[in-house]
């Protein structure tokens, strides 16, 4: 038991030494980071088993983005939301399922730290049994003291102080960086601890696999078009072509492309000005943790990190992946020729 002991990191651990690479942190963050951990061990219990508790299907209930929200939907961004709000590290909450911020309850002590989530994304695959995940964002607060403001949650992708996901698929996953790199915990549900298992992850340079809805390819831009019919064609010096692979859920589609490389892509289209994803809750904290895994995260102009947030919900078009892929797609959007 002992060796065992020594070769295991639970997250726990894991988040107590990062803290000690910063000799002022006084643990606040360490304690967050641990209450958000419960939040997630519980959504992952229920997720889990959702086909057996009835937990499936819609709650009937419309998100603000015309979405059907499903039952898990609302269990998860009401678990994190409880489980959250009473440590004393927070001054305030946005989630992707609500318009507006949330405040924390009078009664509980208001913290430094802001966390933006969103509770289950790609929630439409939940009756398939498709993967999907959890997306959070931690931000230090910008407001003086007491409840925190909507300037708060709308800071610069580079503000971040930590961003990470969970997935939840034939086995559950943590991946989170808070600048120092991008650590993998994967659940041991004997125990309900998680262990890490990926140490320091990094992006590939190159890949040979592409993800996007090609459903949408007539209302996509020239540029976007030509670049997906270029990785269409045969150069095997180029690994090309690549293969197409969607899961039409985001966080199993970015969690592959940060592990085998290539590029993810939601452009706008002609509809869509500024795409389906949203800057805060999605584009923001993948950004963070593929910048600090080598990769590369741009609107398709300019790196997603640098956007100054306009609102809470706003979209943004994403190009994602290993640097040289997304160097290729830039040079397709800005004009270049098959
Ligand atoms: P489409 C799921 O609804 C989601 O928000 C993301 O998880 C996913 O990447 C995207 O939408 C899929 O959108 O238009 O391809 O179905």
């Amino acid at each position: 038991m002992v060796d065992t002991l020594s070769k295991v990191v639970t997250i726990e651990r894991h988040i107590i030494e990062q803290e000690r690479l910063h000799p002022d942190a006084t643990g606040d963050f360490s304690g967050l980071l641990h209450d958000l951990t419960l939040a997630v061990k519980l959504i992952w219990r229920e997720t889990s088993k959702a086909g057996l508790v009835n937990l499936l299907g819609s709650a009937g209930k419309e998100n603000i983005h015309g979405d059907q929200v499903k039952k898990l939907d609302v269990f998860a961004d009401e678990t994190i939301y409880k489980a959250m709000d009473h440590g004393g590290h927070l001054c305030v909450m946005a989630s992707e399922e609500n318009e507006k911020i949330l405040y924390l309850p009078e009664k509980y002590p208001k913290g430094k730290y802001v966390l933006l989530y969103d509770p289950l994304d790609g929630s439409s695959n939940i009756d398939a049994n498709v993967s999907i995940g959890t997306i959070f964002s931690i931000y230090k607060r910008i407001s003086a003291d007491g409840n925190g403001t909507e300037a708060d949650c709308t800071q610069q992708g580079l503000k971040q102080i930590a961003a990470g996901y969970i997935i939840y698929g034939s086995s559950t996953m943590l991946v989170y960086t808070t600048g120092e790199g991008v650590f993998g915990f994967t659940l041991d549900p004997s125990i309900g601890e998680f262990l890490l298992s990926h140490e320091n992850i990094k992006i590939p340079e190159k890949g040979k696999i592409y993800s996007v809805n090609e459903g949408n390819y007539k209302y996509w831009d020239e540029g976007v078009k030509k670049y997906i019919k270029y990785l269409q064609e045969e150069d095997k010096n180029e690994s090309r072509p690549y293969s197409l692979r969607y899961i039409g859920s985001l966080v199993s589609d970015f969690h592959r492309t940060l592990l085998y490389g290539g590029i993810f892509m939601y452009p706008a289209d002609i509809r869509n000005k500024k795409g389906k994803l949203r800057l805060m809750y999605e584009a923001n904290p993948l950004a963070m943790i593929l910048e600090q895994a080598g990769g590369v995260a741009i609107d398709g102009e300019k790196r997603i990190l640098e956007i100054k947030p306009e609102s809470l919900h706003q979209k943004t078009p994403l190009f994602l992946g290993s640097k040289f892929d997304i160097k290729t797609c830039k040079e397709f959007i800005d004009g270049r020729e098959l």
